[in-house]
C-alpha cells in the first residue's frame, strides 16, 4: 500500500493518522507540494485535480482524504473507526460534515495567510486573519454545545476526531490556538486526542 503526499499537509495527515490508528505501515512517496509536484503529468494520472493525498493499494487508486480514511478504516484489522451503533455512526458523518462544510475553510484561510506571507515577503492581512478566525470560532461553538459531557463527537474516537486533528494542529502552529482554548469542551477534547500516539505519529513527533 503506497500515500502518495507531503508530510505538512493536513490531508495527508488525516491518512497518516488512520493508518497509525490501525497499526499498519505503508510505504510513503514523497510528492513534494513546495516544488509544484503535485502538478506533474505523473501525479495527475493518480489525483486528477492536482492535490495530495493519493492512495494506491494493490493497483486500486484512490483519491480524497475523507474517502480514504473511510476505506482504510474498512479494509483494515483493528478497532473500527466508524461506530457500530447506527445512531452514532450518522453522529460521526454530520460532524465530518460540519468540518467540511463550516469548520475547516475558514480555518485554513487564517492559517494560510499566516503560513504564506512569509513565503510572499509580506505582512499577514489582519483582516483576512480575523475573517477566518471568526468563521472558524462559528463552527467550534457548535462543536463545543455537541461536546457538552461527551468525551468524542460520536461515543468513541472515530473518523470524525481524525478530520478535525489537523487544521486544529495548524491553528496552534500559528498562533491561532486561542480559538480553541475559549471554549472548555472543545479544549478538553482537543487535549485528549491530540495525545493519542497514532497524531503524534502522523506529525512526526513519535515513532
Ligand atoms: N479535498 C482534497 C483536498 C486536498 C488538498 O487540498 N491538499 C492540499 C494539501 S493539504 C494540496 O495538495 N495543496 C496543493 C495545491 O493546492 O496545489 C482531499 O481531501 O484530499
Amino acid at each position: 500500500m503506497k500515500v502518495y503526499g507531503h508530510p505538512m499537509s493536513t490531508c495527508v495527515r488525516k491518512v497518516l493518522c488512520t493508518l497509525a490508528e490501525k497499526g499498519v505501515e505503508a510505504e510513503f512517496v514523497l510528492v513534494d507540494i513546495t516544488k509544484g509536484e503535485q502538478k506533474s503529468p505523473e501525479f495527475l494520472a493518480r489525483q486528477p485535480f492536482g492535490v495530495v493525498p493519493a492512495l494506491e493499494d494493490d493497483g486500486f487508486q484512490l483519491y480524497e482524504s475523507r474517502a480514504i480514511i473511510r476505506y482504510l478504516d474498512a479494509k483494515l484489522p483493528g478497532t473500527s473507526l466508524v461506530p457500530a451503533d447506527l445512531k452514532d455512526r450518522a453522529l460521526m458523518e454530520q460532524w465530518i460534515s460540519v468540518e467540511h462544510s463550516y469548520f475547516s475553510p475558514p480555518a485554513m484561510k487564517a492559517i494560510l495567510e499566516i503560513f504564506f506571507s512569509p513565503m510572499r515577503g509580506t505582512q499577514p492581512n489582519q483582516a483576512t486573519i480575523d475573517e477566518g478566525k471568526a468563521g472558524a470560532a462559528k463552527a467550534l461553538d457548535v462543536l463545543d454545545r455537541g461536546l457538552a459531557g461527551k468525551e468524542y463527537l460520536a461515543g468513541t474516537f472515530s473518523l470524525a476526531e481524525i478530520t478535525y486533528l489537523p487544521y486544529f494542529q495548524y491553528l496552534f502552529d500559528t498562533g491561532l490556538g486561542d480559538i480553541v482554548k475559549e471554549r472548555s469542551n472543545v479544549a478538553a477534547w482537543w487535549g485528549r486526542i491530540s495525545e493519542r500516539p497514532s497524531w503524534q505519529k502522523a506529525i512526526g513527533k513519535a515513532r
